[in-house]
């Protein structure tokens, strides 16, 4: 039985690789260790309770002791590296969070994994360290052209910065001890269980209340979208297949203007619901987000070659099948826009 030490599972993309997981693979475990800030939710993971396959643990990535303790009682094969402070704007305002959770976090994983792993002077055999990260890290395109694995790291906000500090240390593990790792790059994720303060659920859910839409700038900057069942899959493949030491970037090759994105919402919301009042009329145009990253574009030409991994939802299945989900699950919305959210939302779009 393969046994994963993964991170901030209870988060969106996280639990929804529990999902994933527990459904294509009858015979492993999961440790999920989680601090639940904000961004992480047990009612994200309430499908699988009673499933003794996986554990939870609430915990932080930085507490050396606890995961040492983790190591010691589980004997993990695999570390998997979803936790972390996720959102741009928050980063911005403040910093200094990001670095303890992404940068001093993953240094600590990946010593308690050197720690556990290494025997006498080699490695266990059939390990691996897999970090979740970023196609941010490369920084903003231009007009032309897609990020691939050779491209210079150039991250912009405080967050990107983190998340590449991040690669950078676990680059070092593997040049330096030569330690088995890999680190994934994805771009944006969208699907069930995103917190809304990213751009899909929170204009979904602006939307459904009549509340503005807070478009920033221009409404011309792209992202490339990526169903999250299909970065599930690719994390999995590489944690079974990745060579030793290598990156893999994984982008949906759906390069969409925030614009299209938020018109898309409304004029399926306005459908599917029959109400009049949502309309092109609730877009607000607000002031840019500082240092805001123009382009995001991703060729998945390495992980299609070499692990036969390729993205199954096309952005025209994958955004009504968002929506559904949101619309379904109003309880989830409100569980967890409760406590500070409302907080949250006014602070941060009090002066746009
Ligand atoms: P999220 O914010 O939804 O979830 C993060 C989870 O990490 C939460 O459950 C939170 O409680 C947990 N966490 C935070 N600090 C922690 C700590 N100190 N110790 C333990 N747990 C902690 O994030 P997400 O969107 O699911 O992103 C998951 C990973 O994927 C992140 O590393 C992110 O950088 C990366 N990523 C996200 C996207 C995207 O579009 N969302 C795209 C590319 C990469
Ligand atoms: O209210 C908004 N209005 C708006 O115009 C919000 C929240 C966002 N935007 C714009 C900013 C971006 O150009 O929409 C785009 C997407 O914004 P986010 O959802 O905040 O995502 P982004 O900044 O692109 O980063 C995401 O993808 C890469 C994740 O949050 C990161 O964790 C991941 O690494």
């Amino acid at each position: 039985m393969k046994k994963y030490l993964i991170t901030g599972c209870a988060g969106f993309i996280g639990s929804n690789f529990v999902y994933y997981m527990l459904k294509k693979h009858e015979d492993i475990q999961l440790v999920n260790l989680d601090k639940l800030t904000y961004a992480g939710n047990l009612e994200n993971l309430k499908g699988v309770e009673g499933d003794a396959r996986h554990i939870f643990v609430q915990g932080d990535v930085c507490d050396k002791a606890l995961v040492q303790k983790l190591f010691a009682q589980y004997d993990f094969d695999c570390v998997i590296n979803f936790a972390a402070e996720s959102h741009v704007d928050r980063s911005i305002t403040n910093p200094e969070i990001f670095v303890a959770t992404n940068v001093m976090g993953t240094v600590n994983l990946l010593q308690c994994a050197k720690e556990a792993w290494q025997q006498g002077g080699g490695w266990a055999p059939g390990k691996k360290y897999l970090q979740v990260s970023t196609d941010e890290v490369y920084g903003s395109l231009g007009a032309d052209g897609f990020f691939t694995e050779t491209t210079p790291l150039c991250p912009h906000s405080p967050y990107s910065s983190s998340k590449a500090s991040a690669d950078l240390f676990v680059m070092a593990y593997h040049d330096t001890y030569g330690m088995p790792v890999n680190i994934t790059r994805c771009s944006n994720n969208y699907g069930p269980y995103q917190f809304p303060e990213k751009l899909i659920p929170l204009m979904i859910n602006n939307a459904k209340h009549h509340k503005s839409l807070p478009v920033y700038g221009d409404g011309m900057n792209v992202r490339d979208w990526l169903y999250v069942e299909d970065h599930c899959k690719a994390i999995d493949m590489v944690a079974e297949g990745g060579r030793d030491g290598e990156v893999y970037n994984v982008g949906g090759h759906n390069e969409r203007p925030n614009i299209f994105i938020v018109q898309t919402i409304l004029s399926q919301l306005h459908d599917q619901l029959g109400d009049e009042e949502i309309g092109e009329n609730l877009i607000q145009h607000v002031t840019d987000r500082l240092g805001h990253d123009r382009r995001y574009g991703i060729d998945p030409a390495k992980i299609r070659a070499e692990l036969g991994w390729y993205p199954e939802t096309s952005f025209e299945l994958g955004i009504v099948k968002t929506i559904n989900w949101y619309l379904a699950h109003e309880d989830w919305m409100e569980n967890v826009t409760s406590g500070n959210y409302q907080k949250y939302y006014d602070e941060m779009y009090k002066n746009r």
